[in-house]
């Protein structure tokens, strides 16, 4: 699927960041920062279901060099990084189940959930 390890790098980054924008995009309307708005929720966290799908597949062995704050974990401990990847694809799932119902409350909550799967990943697997 990528030629260089530094084409998986960037993939993977992208991703995570266009995911991070959409994700985003949910969290100003869970904070209130913005009017809630129940499509553009739905819409959003059917983008991120999406996404989430997409970046593991560029954690391959050899991408751990180069621009990346991926810690070596991810490949010394690969069942432990699946499995946190896993958490954080059915809280996103149940995100964009709760946008359809457009209800903000659910909403709020499983914002929330998901949040908390995204940083847990992060303080394992990812440097700063
Ligand atoms: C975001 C984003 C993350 C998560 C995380 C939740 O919006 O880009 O990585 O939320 O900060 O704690």
């Amino acid at each position: 699927q990528f030629q260089k390890a530094e084409d998986a790098v960037k993939y993977r980054k992208s991703v995570l960041t266009v995911m991070g924008h959409h994700f985003g995009r949910i969290g100003a309307m869970a904070n209130g920062r913005v009017p809630f708005d129940a499509q553009v929720a739905a819409d959003n966290a059917a983008l991120v279901e999406t996404l989430s799908k997409l970046p593991f597949v560029a954690f391959g062995e050899g991408t751990d060099k180069g621009e990346t704050r991926a810690k070596p974990d991810i490949w010394t401990d690969q069942a432990k990084f699946k499995q946190a990847a896993e958490k954080m694809q059915a809280e996103v799932a149940k995100l964009s189940a709760a946008a359809k119902t457009g209800n903000l409350d659910s909403v709020k909550e499983a914002f929330g959930a998901a949040g908390k799967s995204c940083k847990a990943c992060h303080d394992a697997f990812r440097k700063d």
